[in-house]
């Protein structure tokens, strides 16, 4: 007699299935952009075959804070204060040099409480991956303006924002950052991409992803909903991954193609929609930007990429083995060291 058995789940390099990925169950408003900026980083690191256990989830206070717990549950996590979770990351990174962290913020934890912190690490190129959903408004608290919310845009409430926004990418372009992007929670596959490249860089990675509160700002006048974004969305580029483990496909015309060798090896390969795009200039990059700001564009896609940079690590000359694993042998003088420096000091 013929017996059913449903088929084994597909698993990726490392054999894991996409449910080891997987996180609790989100507790966020139906339709939050948030929701799909976390399945974004659940795809990614499945078909990149990250394991879990060497992920360090990093976030601070906000809805957007809150996603870390509906992702990867078998990862490291660590909810901060508010707009704190730049010297967490950091801490985290000098005292284990093998961990992949992934920060989770939002543009009011950033950009507003949460500056100070962010413009040191972003000029620091720590090995992070610090990803803004960005909203324009403190979603947690119902809904004020941030910092990032454009001039003119409207609340519900029908305030007028009346300060002119803080572009996170030029900013950190400016300040060091050696990867950065931005994009749509809505374009599935340009984020998808920026993603597994964003895992593939060493150094920092910087995306400030547009991701619409359905419940405070997504109505008529707003510059952050998504009828505005499918508007005013203007992509630099297609973006095409190609990881170091997988065959390369030649499917771009290389005249229209910038090729970007990521660290490991890994191709990114950015078809330019604009001929004279060249994300590898940080000045022409800046002024791209501020074009678009005053044409009412949303630029996206991978604004700015540096490769050669020296990370944090490399400048302070970290050991190869973390410093968490390190033994008290290694890390601690021998006693009569210890007792030759005190007596020189008498
Ligand atoms: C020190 C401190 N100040 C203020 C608050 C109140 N608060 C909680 S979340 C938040 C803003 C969150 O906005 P954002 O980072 O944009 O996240 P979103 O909810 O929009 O995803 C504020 C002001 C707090 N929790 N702690
Ligand atoms: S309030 Fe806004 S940001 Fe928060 S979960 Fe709801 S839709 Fe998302
Ligand atoms: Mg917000």
């Amino acid at each position: 007699m013929a017996t059913t058995s449903t088929p084994p789940p597909k698993t990726n390099r490392i054999g894991l299935s996409v449910l080891d990925y997987r996180g609790g169950k989100t507790t966020l408003c139906a339709g939050c952009g948030h929701n799909a900026i976390s399945e974004r980083i659940i795809d990614a690191m499945y078909e990149m075959g990250v394991k879990p256990e060497r992920v360090a989830k990093l976030s601070g206070i906000g809805c957007s804070s809150k996603t870390p717990a509906y992702f990867m549950n078998r990862a490291h996590s660590f909810n901060a204060v508010h707009g704190r979770m730049p010297s967490v990351a950091t801490g985290a990174v000098l005292a284990n040099s093998h961990l992949m962290a992934l920060g989770v913020s939002g543009d009011g934890d950033t950009a507003s409480i949460g500056i100070g912190q962010f413009v040191h690490l972003m000029r620091r190129n720590l090995p992070v991956i610090y990803i803004i959903e960005d909203n324009g408004v403190y979603g947690l608290t119902k809904g004020q303006f941030s910092a990032t919310a454009d001039l003119g845009s409207k609340l519900k409430t029908g305030v007028i924002n009346d300060l002119p926004p803080i572009d996170t990418c030029a900013l950190t372009i400016l300040l060091g950052a050696t990867f950065v992007g931005r994009s749509f929670c809505g374009d599935k596959r340009q984020l998808h991409g920026m993603m597994k490249a964003a895992i593939a860089h060493r150094g920092t990675v910087m995306l400030d992803v547009i991701s619409p509160c359905v419940t405070f700002n997504d109505h008529e006048g707003s510059t952050k909903s998504y009828k505005y974004m499918k508007d005013h969305d203007e992509p630099l580029q297609e973006i095409n991954f190609v990881p170091v483990f997988e065959e390369i496909a030649v499917d771009y015309d290389p005249g229209t193609t910038v090729e970007v060798t990521m660290h490991d090896g890994s191709h990114l390969r950015l078809r330019k929609l604009e001929e004279d795009y060249d994300p590898t200039d940080k000045t022409g990059a800046i002024k791209r930007l501020m074009e678009a700001h005053e044409k009412n564009q949303v630029l996206t896609g991978v604004l700015y990429v540096n490769t050669q940079a020296p990370t944090f690590l490399d400048m302070l000359n970290m050991t190869d083995d973390p410093l968490a694993t390190l033994p008290q042998e290694v890390v601690r003088p021998p006693k009569d060291v210890l007792d030759k420096v005190m007596e020189e000091q008498r």
